[in-house]
Parts: C-alpha cells; structure tokens; sequence
C-alpha cells in the first residue's frame, strides 16, 4: 500500500526526532506519541521536539513528559548528526516554527507523513496520503504492517487524534476503515467515553469567559451564511484563558444550520496574528488560505495574517463572494 518507503526509513536508521506542525492539534500529538512508542519498541533513540506547546487536554496521553518544546539548541542531542527527523502532521516546512532551523539542516534526513493538501515542494518518498482522516489513521497502518504490537499507551494517543481530527467521527473523510481502527483500538482497551471527556469536557473557568467575549464579537455576512469572530491578545489577558483554549471556537458557528463558512481571526499572547478557516460542503477555504501562504484542507484551513485583520477580512469576504453570487441567483 505504498508504505515501502517509510518502512524503509524506519528500518534503515537508529535515531529519530519527531515533530509536527505550529500549535499542535490532537491528531499531531497523538500521532507522534504513538510513533514514539512505536520507534523504541524497535529498540530505536526517538525524542520529540515541537514548536509549540502541547495543550493540556491532549496531554493525558504522554504519561512520560515527552511533548518538549524547542527552546534552544542546548536541548537537542550533541550527535544531532546522528539522528533524522520524521515530521508528522503537516507537509509545509514552513509551518514547524523553529525546528525548520534548528534540527531539519542538521539531521542526515528527514521524512514527511501526513495527509494534508500540498502546495508546497515535498520528497517523492514522502507519505502524503490526502484520503486519510488523520495522520494517526496512516500510522496505524504503518505499525500493522511492520507487526508493531501496539499496546493500550499507543492505541489511547491513536484514537485521540482520530477523534479530534475526524471531528469524532463526523467530517468527511470519516470511513470504514476509520471505524474499523478505532474499533480495534477499542478492543485493545481504550475507552472512547474518557477520551471524549479528556478532550472535550476538560476546559477551565478562563475558557469559558474568553468564548463569551469572542461569541460576542460575532460578525454575520452573506445573508448569514459566513461568521466572522475576532480574538485579539488582549481578550486572552483579560480572561486569563490560554491561547489554545480558544482553538475550538471556529466550530461555534457551524452548528448554525445557515453558516456555511466560520472565520476566526485571532492573536497570540506575542501579537502573531492568524486567521482559521471552516467550510461545509463545496466552498474551498484551502484556496483562500493557499493565496496567503498558509494551507489546510478544503473544509479546515489556516494562514497567518499579513495585514490587519480588517482590511483581511474584506479580502477574504471579496474572495467568498463567487460562492454566496451564484446561489442567490
Ligand atoms: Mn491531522
């Protein structure tokens, strides 16, 4: 099935950094706490070393405390020679933050899996398999047909991240087969009702009070079908949330029955501006993100802001407007 390639890369080399895209999702961190787990049973050295920190919800998987921020070099192995990196999540090295600097022009070599939309320039050996539901579900995979026992500490992160990326088995490239792995990892003892709570019912009081503001910053255009939120750091400050805890937010909207498009623009607690994207049925925002150098998926994308987010926000509704003309008419 096309896994040749990374066997190969697996087989042939002894140390492994991992690491995935800016602000780590649940698919990026479980996937690559199941990889990690998987590399030492092969009796390989394999750390993590992410951009960004991994949000507290997710992080009931990772009992040993490997989801490490790269801070600075000091904290990468003095063989660093030694060691290759398997970026997991994400296609674009433009999108892994610091690590594009400081690991990737050190390591012998490095190999993308991932199951994003690419624009970008990526190795033929690269495993970008654009049908699947998440990362986690290609690892599966991966594990199954190199024989990897994969015990319960594996099967737990490997469902999170199907979980979270497959909107608990509701988006679109939700499958069979996506039922299928996550009813053998259910045999293998994991419990979906604690995965759910672990992810969706763990958020603080702060979370809370930032979602009332941002709710209240709602923005509806095209005859209600597009919303528009805004978060600037100062919103952050004054609840006392996280930044992370507001990475669900985008979904609010979408369970209006008229909002085909949610857009949210947001800034960090050190002024990075973003703007996320969702769509239902045919409306492309990958497209929309793409022209900004961000990227994604047709339904989910992401970039991060050029200009302010008004004068974006404009461009973005100009760039909806073919799909909100056409079904007026
Ligand atoms: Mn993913």
């Amino acid at each position: 099935m096309g896994y040749g390639p990374v066997i190969d890369f697996i087989s042939k080399h002894d140390k492994f950094i991992l690491t995935t895209h800016e602000t780590p999702d649940g698919d990026a961190l479980g996937s690559e706490y199941s990889m990690l787990c998987a590399l030492r049973k092969l009796g390989k050295v394999a750390r993590i070393f992410n951009a960004d920190p991994a949000p507290q919800k997710f992080t009931f998987v990772d009992k040993t405390g490997e989801f490490v921020v790269l801070e600075n070099e000091k904290q990468l192995p003095e063989d660093l020679g030694e060691y290759v990196l398997i970026i997991l999540d994400v296609n674009d090295i433009n999108n892994i933050g610091q690590i594009a600097g400081l690991v990737l022009p050190k390591v012998k070599n490095y190999f993308i899996i991932d199951h994003h939309d690419s624009e970008h320039d990526t190795l033929n050996e690269d495993l970008i398999q654009k049908s699947a539901s998440s990362t986690a579900e290609i690892l599966y995979q991966i594990f199954q047909e190199m024989k990897i026992d994969i015990d319960f500490d594996m099967a737990q992160a490997l469902f999170m991240a199907i979980v979270f990326d497959t909107g608990s088995f509701i988006y679109p490239k939700t499958t069979a087969l996506t039922f299928e792995i996550a009813h053998d990892l259910v045999v293998k003892g994991v419990n979906p009702n604690q995965i759910y709570s672990n992810v969706y019912e763990s958020n603080s009081t702060p979370s809370l009070i930032l979602m009332s503001k941002i709710m209240s910053t709602l923005e509806l255009e095209y005859n209600n079908h597009v919303a528009i939120q805004t978060m600037d750091k100062q919103d952050i400050i004054a609840s006392g949330a996280r930044y992370e805890e507001s990475d669900q937010f985008i979904n609010i909207p979408l369970k209006s029955r008229d909002i085909k498009v949610s857009i949210f623009f947001k800034e960090n607690l050190e002024g990075l501006k973003r703007c996320s994207m969702r769509s239902k049925g045919d409306i492309d925002v990958a497209i929309i993100a793409q022209s900004y150098g961000g990227g994604g998926h047709k339904t989910a994308a992401g970039f991060k802001c050029p200009r302010t987010f008004e004068s974006v926000k404009e461009e973005i509704l100009e760039k909806l407007k073919i799909y909100f003309d056409q079904e007026s008419k």
